[in-house]
């Protein structure tokens, strides 16, 4: 079964200004915004601009710039709220959930960073 993709799911209704929200960064094809609901001092969510609805879908179906630019993206955060061990940085988490197992609640692409304390084995 092909994705569908529900352009009104919160994060497409962020990406048309319909709803505010604290950017991070910006680029051709990504946004990165903190997360309403932070698990950690540094909670950020990295979106593709692009409608894919899991990881999956945005590997398989977008171009080779987005995902390009996407993944700099999530460097280029990291260096930014000083989280990458390459940086000086204590280290972070990237996690992404995916479907009804993975417990997804918000059906656009989605990786969480997480970082500014001790994470423990696992979260969310
Ligand atoms: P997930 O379970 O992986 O789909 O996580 C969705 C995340 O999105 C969750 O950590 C809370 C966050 N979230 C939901 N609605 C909003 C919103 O309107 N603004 C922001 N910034 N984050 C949101």
């Amino acid at each position: 079964m092909p994705y569908q993709y529900d352009d009104q799911n919160i994060f497409a209704k962020i990406l048309r200004g319909e709803i505010p929200n604290d950017t991070v960064l910006e680029t051709e094809h990504t946004l990165a915004f903190r997360d309403i609901a932070p698990k950690a001092p540094d909670h950020v969510l990295v979106i593709p601009k692009g409608p894919y609805v899991t990881l999956d879908h945005f590997c398989a179906e977008a171009s080779d710039a987005e995902i390009v630019d996407f993944h700099r993206a999530v460097a280029e955060i990291c260096k930014m709220i000083g989280a990458g061990p390459g940086h000086g940085g204590e280290g972070f988490r990237a996690i992404t959930n995916a479907g009804e197992n993975g417990v997804q609640e918000v059906p656009h692409y989605h990786l969480h960073i997480l970082a500014g304390r001790p994470l423990g084995p696992m979260l969310l």
